[in-house]
């Protein structure tokens, strides 16, 4: 059967790190929020805003009325959200009055510049961009791992990098038990991290190749048919390293609440649509075993192990796709560490749920 990579399937279980620890920890935060909040979505017309909608219809979140925003060139249209035609508005300043909860995918610049306003306006904020993801004030939340975190908000609630979050969530619970010392990590991301153009433009391009036309990238810096290149992300000219790969650092250490993690990584654009993958190794403190590390992950939040070594099957983006959680396999040891402190993975997410949307609506859902 051939699987739809496009489609929504599962719906994931959570436990956050300190289950019991959603008190308040801090004067400032927000009022709680109502139970039929009015929720309001920045960027509506963008693939993690479709995936918002599924989302919210796949896990019954309460929704008083959903207010979707998005760019003038999209306001008038309408979406179907649980039986009802929803008029898209234009996104302006006006627009999160009455707005308790509103999720934004529309972008940096946008994020910078309407979620003061619509904390402002007393909703809180949960935000799939890297705007804030490394401010001190605003919690950096996967709810696997640090969902105690979500009440120090202060309006502003972060998602992290999708690339971040494929590898964070069975990194964890290893973590707990066996601290992590380092990190070697190389991504392969598709095309949906870079937005509904690029996985237009990975179509396109394909078919333009199959049939032996030309096709000029748009969305994308580097043919996209047949190919893959370095992450189409600034590159640091003193360090060699792309703003991804900077996020995957400097986030791991945050969500980790661990400074001293040593992560070397390197994140790679790959011809998929909408799963990102991530080859991890990683060093622990103490000795591990590939048996200890499969029985921690057997019982991970968010983690689902896919680690058949007789049939070949490994996790892969097109299994990936529509799942909510993290697949893992290719679970074993490091052989260049004679010293048997050190673990390979394979580990494979969809970017749109897990690594954006999803996460988003687990943060709302755990809103005090
Ligand atoms: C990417 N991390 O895949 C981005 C999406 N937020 O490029």
């Amino acid at each position: 059967m051939v699987r739809n990579p496009l489609t929504p399937i599962e719906i994931s279980r959570i436990s956050p790190r300190h289950e019991d620890d959603h008190q308040t920890r801090d004067q400032n935060r927000k009022a709680p929020v109502k139970s039929n909040p009015v929720v309001a979505i920045a960027g509506v017309t963008g693939a993690v805003g479709a995936e918002f909608i599924a989302t919210m219809d796949k896990r019954a979140f309460r929704v008083g009325k959903l207010k979707a925003l998005a760019s003038a060139r999209s306001a008038g249209k309408t979406i179907d959200f649980r039986g009802q035609r929803v008029m898209i508005e234009e996104l302006n300043e006006s627009s999160f009055e009455g707005v308790d909860i509103a999720l934004f995918s529309a972008g940096g610049s946008i994020s910078r510049k309407f979620t003061p306003i619509a904390v402002k306006a007393g909703a809180v904020v949960v935000d799939n961009s890297s705007a804030f993801r490394m401010d001190p004030n605003v919690p950096l939340v996967i709810p696997e791992i640090n969902a105690d975190r979500i009440g120090d908000h202060k309006g502003i609630i972060a998602v992290p990098n999708c690339a971040a979050i494929t590898v964070l969530v069975p990194l964890w619970p290893i973590h707990r038990r066996n601290r992590i010392k380092r990190v070697i990590l190389s991504t392969y991301q598709a095309a949906s991290g870079a937005g509904a153009a690029a996985m237009q433009e990975l179509v396109e391009s394909t078919r333009a190749c199959l049939n032996g036309q030309a096709f000029q990238p748009k969305a994308m810096p580097h043919p996209y048919a047949f190919n893959l290149f370095n992450h189409n992300t600034a590159i640091d000219l003193a360090t060699g390293y792309n703003d991804e790969e900077t996020k995957v650092i400097r986030e791991t250490r945050k969500i980790f609440e661990d400074d001293s993690i040593a992560v070397g990584v390197t994140c790679v654009r790959v011809p998929v649509l909408r799963a990102h993958c991530a080859a991890i190794t990683f060093e622990c403190e103490n000795p591990m075993t590939e048996d200890e590390v499969r029985a921690i992950l057997s019982d991970a939040p968010g983690v689902k192990i896919v680690d058949d070594r007789v049939r070949n099957y490994f996790p892969m983006p097109i299994d990936a796709s529509g799942q909510d959680d993290v697949l893992v396999g290719r679970i074993r040891q490091d052989l260049s560490d004679p010293s048997g402190h050190s673990i390979s993975i394979f580990a494979a997410a969809d970017q749109l749920l897990k690594g954006a949307a999803l996460n988003a609506i687990q943060i709302a859902e755990l809103l005090p």
